[in-house]
């Protein structure tokens, strides 16, 4: 049998996939992406998993669409073909947190990938980056339109156009990850992050989540508007009594809908 292009494992509360294509540095192919996307929707589907990390090895997060498996194209087969994409919506309708752990390349799709998620930890080897100018292609999996809403257009414009990488610590002061660690401590930094997260409610956790993506997908009255809708619908639930009750009584809240 075929090594899984995926790892999947399970740390307490928190699903972990790593991507497993060592020698292609986690080239990302439709066999992988399959393999990641339905990964993804049976940890969300589990009740015992409270959060996700998507990792690739200390070389690579991942350096992109897998460029073999594309070279001979036509507009017709690109075009048909749907190549990666196909997934790129389930890890949008995932509700729980998922975090990027990125050590080394995070390159063309692996870049985008990472901005698909929700955190990013990066290891202080990590390299983001849009090459695919050099390809003679643009990115086509958000990298136009996510990287510019994390790092505004001027960086946007000069990673996308030049195609030059980005090192850890630019991408921090950017602002497209939260936190940078030496490259050996990024997926343990990134597992108790998402432990942290996965010991909240869920039902809060995932309209927290909901809401932070509003602010990029409507006008700011609208965000306002859901937002507060999902604070008023949270003291419908059991965890907000307990979570306050906890606090007046100064003990650590026993939340049930984990
Ligand atoms: N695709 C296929 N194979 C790759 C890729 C890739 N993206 N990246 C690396 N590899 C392979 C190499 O070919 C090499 O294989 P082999 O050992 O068989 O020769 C192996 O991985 C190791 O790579 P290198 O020897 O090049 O390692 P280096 O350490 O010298 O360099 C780099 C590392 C800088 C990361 C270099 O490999 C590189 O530049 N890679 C390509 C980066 C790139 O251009 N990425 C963008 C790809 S296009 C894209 O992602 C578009 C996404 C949008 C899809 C939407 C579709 C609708």
């Amino acid at each position: 049998m075929s090594e899984a292009l995926v790892l999947i494992e399970r740390r307490g509360r928190v699903g972990l996939l790593t991507l497993n294509r060592p020698k292609a540095l986690n080239a990302l192919n439709d066999a992988l992406m399959d393999e990641l996307g339905a990964a993804l929707l049976a940890f969300e589907a589990d009740p015992d998993v409270g959060a996700m990390v998507i990792t690739g090895s200390e070389k690579a997060f991942a350096a992109g669409a897998d460029i073999g498996a594309m070279k001979d194209w036509s507009y017709a087969d690109v075009y048909g073909s749907d190549f990666i994409t196909r997934n790129w919506e389930t890890l949008r309708r995932i509700r729980k947190p998922v975090i990027a752990a990125v050590a080394g390349y995070a390159l063309g799709g692996g870049c985008e990938l990472a901005m698909m998620c929700d955190i990013l930890v990066a290891g202080d080897n990590a390299r983001f980056g849009q090459p695919e100018i050099k390809l003679g292609i643009i990115p086509g999996a958000g990298g136009t339109q996510r990287l510019p809403r994390a790092v505004g257009k001027a960086k946007a414009m000069d990673l996308v156009l030049t195609g030059r990488l980005m090192d850890a610590a630019e991408a921090e002061r950017s602002g497209l990850v939260s936190r940078v660690v030496s490259a050996d401590k990024v997926l343990d930094e990134a597992i108790e992050l998402a432990t942290v997260i996965a010991s909240m409610s869920l039902p809060s956790v995932m309209m927290a989540k909901e809401a932070v993506n509003r602010a990029y997908e409507s006008p700011l009255s609208e965000g306002l508007l859901f937002e507060r809708r999902q604070f008023h619908a949270l003291f419908a639930t059991e965890d907000q009594k307990e979570g306050m009750e906890a606090f007046m009584t100064k003990r650590t809240p026993q939340f049930k809908h984990r």
